[in-house]
């Protein structure tokens, strides 16, 4: 199994966009093993983007990401889940995006693109923990849908 971490950062919040977006992620067949609204504060957000920190925009990105409440959620599935999502997601700037992608669907400028989604698993598994306590999750259940969407 692959975790990924996803936010409905604060422009999907703002728009009335948490359920369309998730929505798409349950339709799909990713089963839920987390789901909170949240406020990030300027720790938490450092935290998530220390890849980006020094880059031009990762003062804008904090600015960003804290401005307003988030949706946070842990979806999982088979191996792939991860490339499969982001997928879904679709390239950084939505300018760019593929239609039928999230950020193709639903968004026009990087700075403002909606969604996060872990790149790989092991940042599915550091960024689940940076942001949900192992008793916020529900790792292990049983859905009654798992055998019509897996073979
Ligand atoms: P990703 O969200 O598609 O994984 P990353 O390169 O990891 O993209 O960048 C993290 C976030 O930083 C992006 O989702 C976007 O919100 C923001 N970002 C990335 N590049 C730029 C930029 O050039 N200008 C403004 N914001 C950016
Ligand atoms: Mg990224």
């Amino acid at each position: 199994m692959e975790r990924v971490l996803i936010i409905l950062k604060p422009d999907a919040v703002q728009r009335g966009l948490v359920g369309p977006i998730l929505t798409r992620l349950e339709q799909r067949g990713l089963k839920l093993q987390g789901l909170k609204l949240m406020q990030v504060d300027e720790a938490l957000a450092r935290r998530h983007y220390a890849e980006h920190e020094g880059k031009g925009f990762f003062a804008a990105l904090v600015g960003y990401i804290t401005s307003a409440p988030v949706v946070v959620a842990v979806v999982s599935g088979k191996a792939g889940t991860v490339e499969l999502v982001r997928t879904m997601v679709g390239v950084t700037n939505p300018a760019k995006a593929a239609p039928g992608t999230i950020r193709g669907d639903f968004g026009l400028e990087i700075g403002r693109n909606l969604i996060h989604a872990s790149d790989s698993p092991a940042s599915g598994e550091r960024e689940t923990a940076i942001f949900f306590q192992p008793a916020e999750l529900i790792s292990a259940w049983n859905r009654a849908s798992d055998p019509w969407i897996y073979e």
